[in-house]
């Protein structure tokens, strides 16, 4: 089996801590970047997307593409530890919270905050803080308050159990964090405390520190804006 995209990718990242919490083994091939397509990609995912995932080195012809996808695979593949909960309502809010991560989050955090700090970095330009923080406040105005309301006072996202909306989320926030703006704990103490628990994780932890090693190589400068 073969796991294909970019590692800083939020999409890609909830793939690979699916596989780490499932034990599942794989090839990674982290070419695959929206900053360069390896040739024919095209021919595995025809959205030239991240991440896809050849499951079978006997079929190549054979992928699944899409994080929800690739994530919902694993589950059967594996079915523990189970990452989506079995009772209805709690299976419900999981697919929906990630469903939220992966549109509305994803394009905040991506296009608002990740954008203007991190495509400018790598074209060689000074990081555009100030649209980043424009960003950010318009991450708060309505996204960050309603994921805090829907942790209310549990520890996870769906149900008693750590499942795939916690991933999905967390996979957003640490690119999020990686730019320099952590969730403001004054202002989203749930959320935060949320954040800190899964990245406690081995599974998550293996990414932060990935996205560590990424950043005391890469020579770039990310200020710390929300600690
Ligand atoms: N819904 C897809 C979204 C995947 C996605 O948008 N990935 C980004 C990288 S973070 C990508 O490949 N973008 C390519 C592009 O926009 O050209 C998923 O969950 O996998």
């Amino acid at each position: 089996m073969k796991l294909l995209g970019a590692p800083l990718s939020p999409f890609v990242r909830k793939a690979v801590i699916v596989a780490a919490e499932k034990n599942l083994d794989y090839e990674y091939d982290p070419r695959p970047s929206p900053l360069g397509w390896p040739e024919d990609f095209e021919k595995i995912n025809p959205l030239k997307r991240i991440p896809a995932l050849l499951p079978d080195a006997d079929k190549p012809d054979f992928a699944i593409n899409d994080s929800s996808a690739i994530c919902a695979y694993f589950e059967k593949l594996q079915p523990e530890p189970a990452l989506y909960p079995s009772a209805a309502e709690a299976y419900g809010r999981a697919l929906w919270l990630e469903e939220v991560a992966d549109t509305e989050l994803a394009n905040k955090v991506g296009m608002l905050v990740f954008r203007p700090v991190f495509f400018n970095l790598a074209a060689g330009k000074p990081a555009d803080i100030d649209s980043a923080k424009s960003g950010f406040e318009k991450l708060s105005e309505v996204l960050l308050p309603y994921l805090e309301s829907q942790l209310g006072d549990a520890n996870w996202f769906a149900g008693d159990m750590f499942s795939i909306a916690d991933i999905a989320v967390t996979a957003q926030l640490m690119n999020l964090n990686m730019v320099g703006f952590a969730v403001p704990e004054d202002r989203f103490p749930r959320l935060r405390a949320h954040y800190t628990r899964c990245i406690a994780r081995p599974s998550i932890a293996a990414c932060v520190e990935g996205i560590e090693k990424f950043i005391s190589t890469s020579g770039f400068k990310f200020e710390r804006i929300i600690a």
